[in-house]
This record gives structure tokens, sequence and C-alpha cells, in this order.
């Protein structure tokens, strides 16, 4: 197993190491691992045609690393723990043991209904073990799971479906969300309309509404079983060979596939899990992430089960049926690590404290965050109340494309400082940059975050588009991986992300390009164009405000407004909508017929005084009507 970090002193150590002598860093650590067959070379790397290559020459099976290779000392450890939406239906607990078995168990049921290594599976499911079990039941045959998070649209669904052309969708029947139902199955009926490439649908019965179960094409999860054993040899994958697909949203066009490979990603989740989270033998750790997100497959899926750790999944929200959920679940299993969202935080706080403080909470030791920057106050309240100054909180940063956690203390460990991710970890080279394309030296400084070496987990390609991806990443600063965020390194080296530099917004956690909201509203009629941008939002981090040419004028404009809300629902799902909407005549753009966002940023933020230089638009008048409509 992998040997944690244990004092500040030997983390300067590793970090030295890691940036003297990668390969041999690297090497000792995935020694850890079962392999079988160890590498020919640690890393290969181009970032200029963009190859990279971790372990070449080795082979394995990821599944055997999360599990096998437990179950002769830990066999009867409990691997997940399921706490369900409804306090009032029971927790469920798999044994290392048990979910072994599941795995195989499903795993046969994919091969027995066709599918194979390297085959792309689409999983669109609610926050059950089922959906562990159905990834890693993937990448046991060794075909690349697409994990779709349930509160996309149908049309978000079938895109996603069609771009890695699956062959296979694995489903529920529902979902339960606090006091609402969604039905899954339905939304995924409506995506299969235009799925040629689907030939089969798994239907796992969650909620046990009634559904259509088209004959010859969809199967229930619980007949498929019965009809299987429990023995499933794992495929044996190369190093290099695809581990998932995940799609997220850039500045430009529809959302991208992020393709992750086998053993560096392996090598990365465990490493970065264990030392960011310090976790112990018999600690029980809980990440409130959905699955659907990148923090579920590293941070609940495969980062603590590579190091064979307890991880706690729940179904529900933070707010029903109270706002004591969280506290009441982790008082319930005892939690001793606990990874939420900002977003969440500030959701919370704004309850009584009587919702924290009615739950013993004194099992905690560590609490993490991710998913955008965590402001003082958000940050005080968790460590004060949540925390009781007693738990280091790991304010962790990194992306979809980064695969795991790349900037965050190591919990008591490695300083802390609020609202700052801190000091890279081992292996990864930050770097700050110029608006010259220049490398910032030094500290106090502020500029444009890339990463200057390969590290295991990152991201080789985007499905079906590896230009795309060179150009997004890897073409606006030569030789280092861009990453899109703004940040900061204070005087004593520490890092501060500051926000997206691109046309991404972060709304409550979940990235949304703009273009795709534009493209979204542009969808209906009577929208000439709109202009999407974010805006600072006390609970979301981000909101967005869309600005809308519309044709005919709209006689009824909250009609109107629900009519949009409705058309981004149907084609991207609820986490899009806009917060607000604004009906104008015209948009400021340059002479040549850009949309000049910074200005529509500025009005949206209330910072109407402070627009800059107008005097390059092509009708400056526009601005003032913007300005005197806006909400
Ligand atoms: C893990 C995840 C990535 C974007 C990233 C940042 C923002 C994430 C932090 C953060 C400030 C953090 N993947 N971000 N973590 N900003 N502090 N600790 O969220 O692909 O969905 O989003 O999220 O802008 O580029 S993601």
């Amino acid at each position: 197993m992998i040997k944690k970090i244990e004092s500040l002193e030997d983390y300067k150590d590793q970090y030295q190491k890691s940036v003297e002598s990668p390969e041999q860093f690297w090497s000792e650590i995935a020694n850890t691992f079962s392999w079988r067959k160890t590498w020919d070379r640690v890393v290969d790397w181009d970032f200029k045609d963009l190859d990279v290559k971790w372990f070449s020459g080795a082979r394995l099976n990821i599944t055997e690393n999360c599990l096998d290779r437990h179950l002769d000392t830990n066999g009867d450890k409990i691997a997940i723990i399921w706490e369900p939406n409804d306090p009032k239906e029971s927790t469920i607990k798999y044994s290392y043991e048990e979910l072994h078995q599941e795995v195989c168990r499903f795993a046969n049921v994919l091969r027995k209904n066709g599918a194979k290594k390297g085959d792309t599976i689409c999983l669109y499911m609610p926050m059950v073990p089922e959906l562990a079990i159905a990834v890693l039941a993937c990448a046991r045959i060794g075909a690349i799971h697409s994990v779709v998070f349930a509160g996309f649209s149908a049309k978000a669904l079938s895109d996603r479906i069609n771009d890695a052309k699956c062959s296979l969708l694995v489903t529920a029947d529902g979902s339960f969300r606090g006091a609402k139902t969604i039905g899954l199955k339905e939304i995924a009926d409506d995506a299969l309309e235009s799925c040629p490439s689907i030939h089969s649908t798994i239907v796992y019965q969650r909620t046990g509404q009634p559904i259509n179960m088209r004959s010859g094409r969809d199967l229930w999860w619980h007949e498929e079983m019965e009809k299987v054993g429990e023995n499933c040899d794992a495929e044996i994958m190369d190093s290099e060979d695809p581990l998932f697909i995940l799609y997220t949203s850039g500045s430009t066009g529809k959302p991208k596939g992020v393709v992750h490979t086998t053993a560096g990603y392996m090598t990365y989740a465990e490493y970065s899990f264990k030392n960011v989270f310090q976790y112990e033998d018999g600690d029980v750790y809980w990440c409130t992430a959905d699955i659907g997100w990148i923090t579920g497959h590293s941070y609940i899926v495969y980062g603590p089960l590579l190091a064979g750790a307890t991880t706690l999944m729940f179904e529900g929200v933070p707010t029903w049926p109270d706002a004591g959920r969280f506290w009441e679940i982790c008082a319930k299993h005892s939690v001793n690590v606990f990874y939420t969202a900002p977003t969440a935080i500030r959701a919370l706080q704004a309850f009584d404290d009587s919702f924290v403080l009615g739950h013993d909470l004194s099992a905690l030791k560590v609490l993490g965050t991710v998913g955008e920057p965590i402001n003082e106050e958000a940050w005080q309240w968790y460590h004060e109340l949540v925390g009781k100054e007693n738990c280091p909180i790991v304010d962790t940063w990194w992306q979809t494309e980064t695969g795991g956690i790349m900037i965050s203390p190591l919990a008591g460990i490695t300083p802390l400082k609020p609202s700052y991710a801190t000091l890279p970890l081992p292996g990864i080279q930050p770097c700050l940059m110029d608006a010259d394309g220049n490398e910032i030296e030094g500290n106090d400084v502020q500029g444009n975050l890339c990463i200057k070496y390969p590290w295991p987990s990152m991201i080789r390609t985007t499905w079906g588009d590896h230009e795309r991806c060179k150009n997004v990443y890897f073409s606006n600063y030569e030789g280092y991986y861009f990453t899109g965020d703004g940040c900061r390194r204070d005087a004593d080296g520490m890092y501060r992300i500051t926000g997206r530099v691109d046309d991404v917004i972060n709304v409550s956690g979940h990235r949304i390009g703009t273009a795709e909201v534009e493209d979204a509203l542009d969808e209906h009629s009577n929208v000439v164009e709109a202009a999407v941008v974010g805006y600072p939002h006390d609970i979301k981090g981000q909101g967005i405000y869309a600005y809308i040419i519309c044709s005919p004028e709209p006689e009824d404009v909250d009609a109107f407004r629900k009519e949009l809300l409705e058309v981004i629902v149907e084609q991207i799902g609820p986490i899009a909508k806009p917060d607000k909407i604004q009906v104008v005549s015209g948009l400021p753009k340059t002479r040549s017929g850009k949309i000049m966002r910074r200005i529509l940023r500025k009005i949206a933020e209330g910072a109407t005084d402070q627009l800059g230089d107008t005097s390059t638009l092509l009708d400056p008048t526009v601005v003032e009507e913007i300005k005197s409509g806006a909400l």
C-alpha cells in the first residue's frame, strides 16, 4: 500500500524528489499496486503533439486493485455505506467481499449482453450503490464508462451517448431527490429516440414507479443478475487503455469527453486520496459529491476503494427533510473525514446553528472542500461550527481534466490559509503565466495557472477530437497544460485560485459554458440572439445572467422568461437555468461583431460605473439601455 507523507519535512523532501527525479518518485508509488506486468517506462511525454504515456508496457486491471487485493486481509471490512434519500429507509452496507461479488456479477451481466473490452457504456443513474457497482463492472471487463449526471436532460444525455457511440445504457426507473421523484427511465426513453448505437438498456429498480420496458431492448437489473454467476475474470488492460470518459463544459462548443486512462489515473487517485485526507485505517470517509462528476469518480469510488477505505454514498440532498441532514448522517456513521462543496456550506450556513449543534460531530477529524473558491466567512463557519476548530480544512483545487487533487493542504501536515488551496501535491508543478506567455517567477504575484510537467492522472485526449484537446489545453502556452483558472501566489508561495479566466461559469460547483447556455436559449423561436455571463451569487458562487434579443418583442416578459427556463431544462437540465433574464434591444459589440462580455459582466455584477472604455463599440447607446434595465 502507498505510504503516506508524515510531516512537513517529509512533504518538502517528497516534493523535491518528485521534481528532481519524477520517474523514480512515481515508480516507487506505483510499485505498491498489483500488476499483471510491470512497466517498461515510467513516463513518455510530448505536450506539443499531446502524447502522454504513463507506465507504458504495464498490464493490469484497476478493479483487482480496488477489490481483489483487499480480500485476503480486509474482505469483511465495509467498502460502501449507502445512506438513502429518506432517513426512514435503511442504510445498506457492502463489505469488500460483497462488493467484489456484486461487481463480478454485474460484469457478467454486461458481458452476457454483448459488452466487451473497448466498448463505451453510458451510466445514467441515481446515487445508489449500483452506480458504483456498474462503474467498477465496466472497468472489470475493460469497457469504458461514461457516467452522465442524472440531472441532465434527455437532449444532454443523447448528445453524450451519441458522441461516445455507447452500445449499452444502464439506468434506473427513477430517482429520489429530497421530496421529489424524477422519472429517469422516461427521460432515457426520450433520449434513446435518437441514439442508434444503444442496443440494450439495463434498468435498476429504485422507485418502483410505472415505466415502459421496450421488449428486445430493456432489461431489468435484478432479473439479469439472477442469470449469471459470481466469478468474473478481470480483463487485463494496457496501462494506457481508456478507463472512462467524462463530459465537461468548456468555453466554446459542446461539452467535451475528457478521457482518462488506466494505470496513471489509478496511481494518482490512491496517492492523492490518502495524502490529502490522511486517511487512516478504520476511518469512515464521506464525499457528498455525485458520481456523475469527477469528484465522485476519484473520491467516492476509485480513490477510497483503491486505498481499502470505507466510503459513504448519499442519495439525497443537504436540506431535506431538514438542514441538519448532513450532520445527522455524520453522527449516525461516526464520519471521520467529510468532503463537500462550498456551495453546500453556504446554503447550510443560512440556516440556524441548531441544525449543526443538534448532532454529535465528535468523530470528525478532517474537513474538505472542492469545486469552487471558498469565501472566508464560509471557511470560518465550517471550521468553527462543524469542525469545532479541531479539524484541518483541505481546500482542494483540481479539475475533471486533472483527474485528481492538484493543489491542496495535506490534512494536519501542511499549513492552512483560509480561501487558499495552498501548496501543490508532490509531483505537481504549477506555474503562473503573464499576458505575454512568460512564466511569472517569485512570490506575491498573479497570473494564469498552468502546469509544467505531466502527472499520472492528466487528461490524455478529448473523445473523438484530439486536436480540440491540444488546442484548448496545450496551445495557449507552449509546453504547458493550461487550466483556464486565474491564480495568485502569495508572499509565502501559497496558491489561491481566483476563478475562471475563460467563458466558463461555475454555478454551485458545476461547470457550465456560456456558449452552451446561449445555444440552448437560441432554440426558442423568438430568440434572435442571446449573451450569457456569470455574476457573483451569495450561495451558488456564480449565477447565470442572460441578455436576450427577442423578436417579436414579448408581450408578457415573465411568461417569456418561463418559456426560456423550460427550454434550458429541456436542452441541458435545471442546473443551467439562468437566475436573471433581461430582454434587450441590442448587445454591446465591437466593430468586428464580437460581443463585449466584459461590459455585460460588469452590468450583471452591478458595477455600472466601471464599464471602462466603450468607445470602440459599434453602438455605444445600447449600453445605456442595458444599464437602465439591469436586474
Ligand atoms: C473538481 C472539480 C473545475 C473548476 C476549476 C476551478 C474550480 C475546483 C476549486 C476551484 C477554487 C477550489 N472539477 N475549482 N476546485 N476553484 N478552489 N478548491 O470541480 O472540472 O468540475 O471544475 O472548478 O475553476 O477549473 S470541475
